[in-house]
């Protein structure tokens, strides 16, 4: 069967039984590719999407200082030639309004954004096994029928806020970074202060110090910021990276964190202290994901006695560059290894922010915040009188934005019930009891363990493809087997059980979010090792999934 005859055949049937073939949520990175692809098979598609625009992620962090630590080159889609040749980025590292164009840009190239429903949000979607169809609703009360229900809902878009009393009762203004407002918050010579210090607070912290009248930092665990060593790209640069663009999109497909860094070095054994602080001071230069690769990033993240190294390394680091020894050890991190939690980058001189006498660290961890008071916020310590306060506590990642929606597979079974001992998929990309339903960057994929866009594009294709052989086998409905589901999650827990994850407290376990279920969540075996797998799986005839010819569907009663 032709890509015609598909599209002949699966337009008819859609319009036949269903509103659409596909339904996707979410015009972040994943839904506009998974769109575009869909397209290209024939299918009828729509899009839903709560924001008023495409970009996901980059349309809701627009908080002061928010970029991403991917280098731009390789933070974008490379399926397409004519995007990455026409696009060109003015920074080592984008910042959210850049990218936030650039997916604009994609979604104009492409022209996606007909099949997009705005400021539309999914509130339901329960599957019915006889029909093999899933019903979805939406907050505006729309419900439509889709034979394929696909998430892209991103695993990080679903913010969290701790509850604390009497934030009611706050007479400023208070903020979750990931919720900015569009048209920007006035901080200058306010006195503002700061909850958290992971990737998203490191990046505003450095960015607001020198707005802010004063700003006091809430930070319960310290972090390892490693220098960015952000600067503009320069032409020449540029035209390089161009004319190496396969060989770059080839090892980065390719590499475990989807980045095109190949360390020289892939262990640190046999080496003495001496040579590997010459490898680690040259990776500490070149800056930002480089300085994971010193070593094969896999050794790093589970040689104990290398990462010590690293550890201190990057310790050392801290206390060289803050002034006053007591701020530098509360500065500090001593209770994880580097790499055990999201490595954060450092764009503006973070650690050195610590210097300013308007700028002071509270250590939430020895005296935690007990209230939100009409004035600020007060710990068992002290109280600290606020303007503004801002939440850069993160998400309820993996899983959050999953959850937020009431999704009910075969006999009702709904997803919060599946998943209440912690998520359970195969692949990451499909599970038992809900039959045609796609998550991209699901549990147990490797998302956030690597740089999205190359994990992203990975998923989306294997879902085409996937759907594509249905129809051409004549297959209604595609589900993964208990079986293969708990095996999967056994080996990704096996995997992070090898490496120093379970050495932090972490969202990429859940624990961030008080009574979430403590699951490592991300594929830890890297994007090649999970390329490989997912390629066999569909050599072989879709392996682990259970497939039901359409003729062998109950006949509907009209
Ligand atoms: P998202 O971009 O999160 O898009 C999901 C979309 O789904 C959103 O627009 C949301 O509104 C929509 N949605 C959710 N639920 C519903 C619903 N029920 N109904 C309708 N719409 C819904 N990744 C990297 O690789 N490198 C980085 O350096 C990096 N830095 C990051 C920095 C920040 C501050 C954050 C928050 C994330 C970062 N990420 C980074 C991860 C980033 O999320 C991904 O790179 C990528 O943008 C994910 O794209 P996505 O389309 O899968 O999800
Ligand atoms: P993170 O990495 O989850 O950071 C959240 C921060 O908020 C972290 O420092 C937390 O401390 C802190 N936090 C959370 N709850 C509290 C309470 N109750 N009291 C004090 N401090 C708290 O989110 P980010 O947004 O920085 O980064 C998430 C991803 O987004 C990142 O990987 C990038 O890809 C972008 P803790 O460490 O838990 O002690």
């Amino acid at each position: 069967m032709s890509d015609g005859d598909v599209r002949e055949a699966t337009t008819e049937r859609a319009s036949e039984t269903t509103d659409f073939d596909a339904v996707v949520v979410g015009a972040g990175f994943s839904g506009l590719y998974m769109l575009h692809r869909l397209r290209e098979l024939g299918l009828s598609v729509r899009v839903y999407e709560k924001g008023d625009g495409v970009g996901g992620t980059w349309y809701w962090n627009r908080y002061p200082g928010a970029r991403c630590d991917s280098e731009s080159h390789i933070y974008c889609y490379s399926f397409d030639e004519d995007l990455y040749e026409e696009w060109e980025w003015s920074e080592r590292y984008p910042e959210q309004p850049e990218i936030l164009e650039y997916l604009n840009f994609a979604a104009d190239e492409l022209d996606l954004r007909r099949d997009i429903a705005f400021e539309t949000e999914v509130t339901s979607a329960s599957y019915d096994d006889d029909a093999a169809t899933w019903t979805i609703e939406t907050a505006d009360g729309e419900r439509v029928e889709t034979r394929f229900f696909i998430s892209a809902v991103g695993c990080l878009s679903e913010p969290f806020k701790p509850d604390f009393d009497g934030l009611d009762t706050f007479e400023g203004e208070w903020y979750h970074t990931a919720r900015w407002p569009h048209d920007g918050v006035d901080l200058d010579g306010q006195r503002v202060g700061v909850i958290g210090t992971g990737s998203t607070g490191i990046q505003f912290i450095s960015e607001t110090a020198s707005r802010a009248g004063h700003l006091t930092v809430f930070q319960r665990t310290p972090n390892y910021a490693v220098p960015a060593r952000n600067r503009p790209l320069e032409a020449e640069e540029y035209e390089e990276i161009r004319e190496n663009y396969d060989a770059i999109w080839e090892q980065a497909r390719n590499s475990r964190l989807g980045m095109p860094f190949d360390p020289d070095e892939n262990s640190a054994r046999g080496l003495s202290e001496a040579e590997i602080h010459d490898i680690l001071e040259d990776r500490w230069q070149q800056g930002g994901f480089r300085f994971l690769h010193a070593f094969e990033p896999g050794h790093v993240l589970s040689n104990a006695d290398t990462n010590a190294i690293i550890s201190e390394f990057i310790r050392e680091k801290i206390r060289e560059r803050v002034d006053d020894p007591d701020t530098a050890e509360k500065l500090v991190p001593t209770d994880h290894p580097y790499g055990a939690k999201r490595p954060p980058m450092d764009y503006n001189d973070y650690y050195g922010t610590y210097n300013r006498d308007d700028v002071s660290l509270v250590d939430v961890e020895e005296n935690p915040i007990t209230e939100i008071t009409p004035d600020g916020v007060r710990t068992t310590a002290d109280e600290y009188d606020l303007d503004v306060l801002v939440f850069a506590t993160g998400f309820d990642a993996m899983t959050g934005a999953l959850l937020a929606m009431d999704i009910r597979g075969r006999d009702g079974l709904p997803l919060e019930e599946k998943w209440a001992d912690g998520p359970t998929t195969y692949l990451g990309l499909g599970m038992h009891d809900f039959p045609n339903l796609f998550t991209i960057t699901g549990p147990q994929s490797p998302s956030v363990l690597t740089n999205m866009p190359m994990s992203i594009e990975q998923h989306v294709e294997w879902i085409t493809d996937c759907i594509a052989y249905m129809d051409r086998e004549g297959y209604d409905r595609i589900e993964a087997t208990a079986e293969s589901e708990q095996q999967w999650v056994s080996q990704t827990n096996m995997l992070a059980d090898n490496m120093l994850f379970s050495e932090a407290k972490s969202w990429y376990r859940g624990e961030n979010v008080p009574g979430k279920p403590s699951i490592f969540t991300p594929f830890p075996g890297g994007l090649e090792m999970y390329r490989g797998i997912c390629e066999r799986v569909a050599e072989d005839d879709y392996d682990g999934f259970e497939l039901r010819e359409a003729t062998d569907a109950p006949t509907v009663e009209q």
